[in-house]
């Protein structure tokens, strides 16, 4: 039987606040692996940035904006091997740069366009999911077939707060316990559904507990601290990869941006949290950590911005230089026996986009 164990209650911190709250260390982690964690969210946090840009000046389409989720999204990567399986949702969309993909791929995808869609296999990152939570069992079935073929893989699925209503998630929770796949569900908890606070999603104290109705291990972590999401994600790890099972890991972080560029966040979010959370967000808590640690120097941080910029750049030339894609594609594989008004809709299509 799968044990229960007590969900750690307080947020895990390993970074300190350079005044009355020390910095810890991560056992195992070297130098060069802090630097390349950095390198790692400066560029997400670039992309992100950018990709707002991009969006307003009409290069790409509504964006799922992740501006202070870097470190949820870094730290636990950096945790895992790359024959680890990545399910991103629509708010880790850039998490295959993490594994080389291309940003132009990515900003396809936001483009609409086919040239970003990726094959799963090449980076182990699945498709970005839009449903939420769907992925959860997805990530719960992969994990359990590598373990049922003797690998020692394991699979990482990345979700919100809101996620954790779903049933999809449920049944996934359900199933990897039961299996004990080698899962890992990682619910980033900004505090909100879009304008739904988690107040009003769940009775339950945290998101931790529903692991333990599923006899699953969970952990909280500070999201904006990406040494203890990436200790808390190894941990996980292992207990995976030794036949332990999964694990539910909940980040805590207060949304400090629009859900996405088509929202107005004004309208029910509490400006003064927002303030204290892009006050202490996770890019430059850990560049201030770097630098007490005497491995962070300006020059060092604005080569590794400028170099993250560059790939943006040239991320965007080439997304923008792929020939437009043929509209059929909006139809095809969508129905086994398409409708006859396809034939007039995409005759239509055509028709407005001048093709
Ligand atoms: C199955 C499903 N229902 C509703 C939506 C519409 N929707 C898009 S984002 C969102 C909120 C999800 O919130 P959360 O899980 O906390 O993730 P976050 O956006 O905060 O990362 C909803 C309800 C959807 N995409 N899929
Ligand atoms: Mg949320």
């Amino acid at each position: 039987m799968a044990q229960v164990l007590p969900a750690e209650r307080d947020l895990r911190r390993v970074i300190g606040d350079g005044d009355t709250i020390p910095d810890g260390e991560v056992a195992g982690l070297a130098e060069d692996d802090l630097l390349a964690l950095y390198r790692s969210l400066v560029l997400l946090r670039t992309y992100d940035e950018r990709s707002i840009v991009y969006h307003r000046q009409g290069r790409i389409g509504t964006y799922a904006i992740f501006w202070g989720h870097e470190a949820m999204q870094a730290g636990s990567v950096h945790a895992l091997e790359d024959e680890d399986w990545i399910f991103p949702s629509y708010r880790e969309s850039a998490i295959g740069l993490l594994r080389g993909m291309p940003a132009a791929t990515v900003l396809s995808w936001w483009r609409g366009h086919p040239a970003g869609w990726w094959n799963p296999e090449d980076y182990n990152v699945a498709s970005i999911c839009v449903p939420i939570g769907t992925h959860v069992p997805h990530a719960a079935g992969l994990a359990w077939g590598k373990r049922l073929r003797g690998e020692r893989a394991c699979a990482i699925a990345h979700f919100g707060d809101g996620a954790t209503s779903e049933g999809a998630f449920h049944e996934g929770a359900n199933f990897a316990a039961v299996m004990q796949a080698p899962a890992i569900l990682f619910c980033n908890n900004n505090g909100w559904a879009i304008s739904t606070p988690v107040s009003a999603q769940t009775r339950a104290q945290t998101l931790a507990d529903k692991a333990v109705g599923y006899g699953m291990p969970a952990a909280r972590v500070d999201g904006a601290d990406v040494l203890a999401v990436y200790e808390a994600t190894r941990e996980a790890v292992e207990r995976a990869r030794g036949g332990g099972g999964p694990t539910f890991i909940e980040a805590v972080t207060y949304r400090a941006a629009p859900h996405a560029t088509a929202d107005d966040p004004s309208v029910y979010i509490d400006p003064e949290l927002v303030e204290q959370a892009r006050a202490d967000e996770c890019v430059g808590r850990y560049e201030r950590y770097l630098r007490r640690r005497g491995l962070l120097d300006d020059d060092l941080a604005e080569e590794t911005r400028a170099a993250a910029a560059e790939l943006m750049r040239t991320g965007i030339t080439a997304a923008e230089a792929e020939p437009p894609a043929d509209p059929a594609l909006l139809f095809e594989h969508a129905l086994v026996d398409p409708p006859a008004s396809y034939a007039a809709d995409l005759a239509e299509l055509r028709r407005i986009l001048g093709g």
